[in-house]
């Protein structure tokens, strides 16, 4: 039935296309460890990666770092979680997972090809805390994998904007990973008080934000680097704001976790995206769109 044929390529051209939705929340029912969090729903950040790691070959793997899915074959995270381990071969991303130690059947386990660092990451100061982790095969999006939305711009953020931060970290200070995906409501906190002598006393960039509350009852912690802080604005699409970096312990006053601003590598990440699956997809979008117009106007 070529008339209904046409009538459904801007549908798959919407999903396609589409990011940063969560098909599995219903966002009117929303209420909001990390620290000051609770247990995520499940499929309830269906971007949000484990990059985990082996010390050797043949041992089992270790969640090191969160990681945020932006394309079909491309994980960000942050340059500080490639500590030693360098190679690709030693470390795997898994996506679609809510229990750390339990897989679903829609959890897929992923081997990495390349490992790229920003070339300007900085260990002491962790400027450009930023890396990307291309997978050996795409994944297919399901309703508990899917990218998040990266940004053009640094989008205008208030105390009023909509963010949550997602892992697997600890809940207080040199505690121990959590078994279920942990997320939590943060404010973003304006760098001017942020960067004030009793606070971070000028070592936040512009490269970098802070998201927490000024008490430190929430924030990230050891393991949730590389993962997400996300908000979303008008509508339900939620945008990587920040990539969790750094920090003075955890949930310390005045000390809030430290963010890299995503939207400031925008053309970083570009540079280095080879999603050849988004580009065949497009091609397969217009040449049936275009056989479907002909169809439908040519020969109907
Ligand atoms: C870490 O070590 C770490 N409180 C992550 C976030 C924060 C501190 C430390 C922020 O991965």
């Amino acid at each position: 039935m070529p008339a209904v044929y046409y009538t459904e390529i801007p549908v798959q051209l919407f999903l396609f296309l589409e990011c940063g939705r969560r098909p599995l929340v219903d966002e009117t029912a929303e209420g909001s460890r990390i620290i000051g969090g609770h247990d995520a729903q499940l499929g309830a950040w269906p971007w949000q990666v484990s990059l985990q790691a082996q010390p050797a070959p043949g041992e089992p793997f270790y969640h090191i770092c969160g990681g945020s899915l932006i394309n079909s074959n491309l994980v960000l995270t942050a340059a500080h979680c490639i500590k030693v381990n360098m190679s690709p071969e030693s470390w795997r991303a898994v996506i679609g997972l809510h229990h750390l130690y339990k897989p679903h059947s829609r959890t897929v386990i992923q081997k990495v090809s390349t490992i790229t660092i920003h070339s300007d990451f900085e260990w002491g100061t962790f400027e450009n805390d930023v890396a990307l982790f291309q997978l050996a095969k795409s994944v297919k999006y399901n309703a508990y994998i899917q990218p998040i939305c990266l940004p053009d711009t640094s989008p205008p953020l208030s105390h009023e904007t909509s963010c949550y931060i997602s892992g697997w970290g600890s809940t207080y200070e040199n505690g121990k990973a959590e078994h279920i995906l942990q997320e939590a409501q943060v404010n973003i906190i304006p760098q001017q008080i942020c960067n004030k002598f009793d606070w971070y006393a000028g070592a936040v960039s512009l490269n970098m934000l802070c998201a927490g509350t000024a008490n430190g009852s929430v924030d990230s912690c050891q393991g949730d680097s590389g993962g997400p802080l996300m908000c979303s604005f008008l509508d339900d699409t939620y945008y990587l704001i920040g990539i969790t970096s750094s920090g003075v312990g955890c949930g310390r006053p005045q000390l809030p976790g430290i963010y890299i601003r995503a939207a400031n590598y925008r053309s970083w990440i570009d540079s280095h995206v080879f999603d050849k699956t988004t580009t065949v997809s497009i091609q397969f979008v217009l040449i049936f769109s275009t056989a479907g117009w002909v169809t439908f106007h040519l020969i109907l």
